[in-house]
């Protein structure tokens, strides 16, 4: 940990303090640490550790929800900084977590770092329903479905998504994307979606390239 900001942010979460992780943030942020740094090394490092604690029974859902509203409310001073703000529009992107996920960090993070490259992002939170995916291509007409999911359980929710696509005759209306910790690469071309990336930062380039802008 290289500066004491980082491990406050860092410790706030683990402790689920978000008062802490606000100021640490606002902070770090006046002494000059990138938002980027910020978000790995302070924020991100954080969840992975509280994820591990979960994994050895220390910390139960409670920890891991006040770990993640600490988390949120560092997310929200660091936004302006992450977003780059073009001017013209990137593209139409309509993000969601999957049937019967309620993660929604890491698809907020996507959608806050698309926004920042001037994308027109929908945001449809978290547990979408296949029918709400297809109903937001057929009422908005967005290029790309970016669909994230954090549980193998509900993994298999892309794949239900996507095959609902397919059957609602829309599939060749957009370029689907997918993304969340237990996803690969090779889920994803096995389930048929255009696109995968590992991190938010990613996402960016990927849709990028979906959308050839
Ligand atoms: Co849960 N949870 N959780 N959880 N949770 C995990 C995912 C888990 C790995 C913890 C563990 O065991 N180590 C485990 C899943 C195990 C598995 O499936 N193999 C788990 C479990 C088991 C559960 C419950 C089942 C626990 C229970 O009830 N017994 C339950 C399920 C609830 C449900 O969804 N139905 C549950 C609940 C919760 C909370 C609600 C308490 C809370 C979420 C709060 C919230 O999101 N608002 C929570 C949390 C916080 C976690 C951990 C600790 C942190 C997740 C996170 O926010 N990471 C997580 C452990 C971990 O990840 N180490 C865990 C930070 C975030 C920035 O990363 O979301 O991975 P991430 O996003 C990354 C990339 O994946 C990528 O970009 C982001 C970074 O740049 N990415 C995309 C994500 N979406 C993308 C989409 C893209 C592209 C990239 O394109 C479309």
């Amino acid at each position: 940990m290289i500066n004491t900001n980082l491990k406050n942010i860092y410790e706030g979460i683990l402790d689920g303090n978000a008062a802490q992780v606000a100021s640490g943030v606002e902070q770090a942020l006046a002494d000059g640490i990138a938002a980027e740094l910020i978000l790995n090394e302070g924020m991100i490092a954080a969840m992975g550790e509280v994820g591990s604690l979960f994994e050895e029974g220390e910390y139960f859902v409670p920890e891991m929800l006040i770990a993640a509203r600490a988390m949120q409310k560092g997310l929200e001073i660091l936004k302006p900084r992450l977003a780059e703000a073009d001017v013209k529009s990137s593209g139409k992107i309509a993000i969601g977590t999957v049937k019967g996920d309620l993660h929604d960090i890491g698809k907020n993070l996507v959608a806050m770092m698309l926004e920042g490259a001037a994308f027109e992002v929908i945001d449809l939170g978290t547990d979408v329903t296949p029918q709400r995916f297809i109903q937001v291509i057929e009422e908005e007409q967005v290029q790309i479905i970016a669909m994230s999911a954090l549980l193998t359980t509900t993994m298999p929710n892309m794949k239900t998504t996507i095959d609902a696509i397919i059957e609602a005759g829309v599939r060749d209306q957009v370029k689907i994307m997918v993304g969340g910790a237990p996803v690969t690469q090779a889920y994803a071309e096995q389930i048929g979606a255009d696109g995968y990336s590992e991190d938010a930062n990613r996402a960016v380039a990927k849709a990028r390239d979906l959308l050839a802008v």
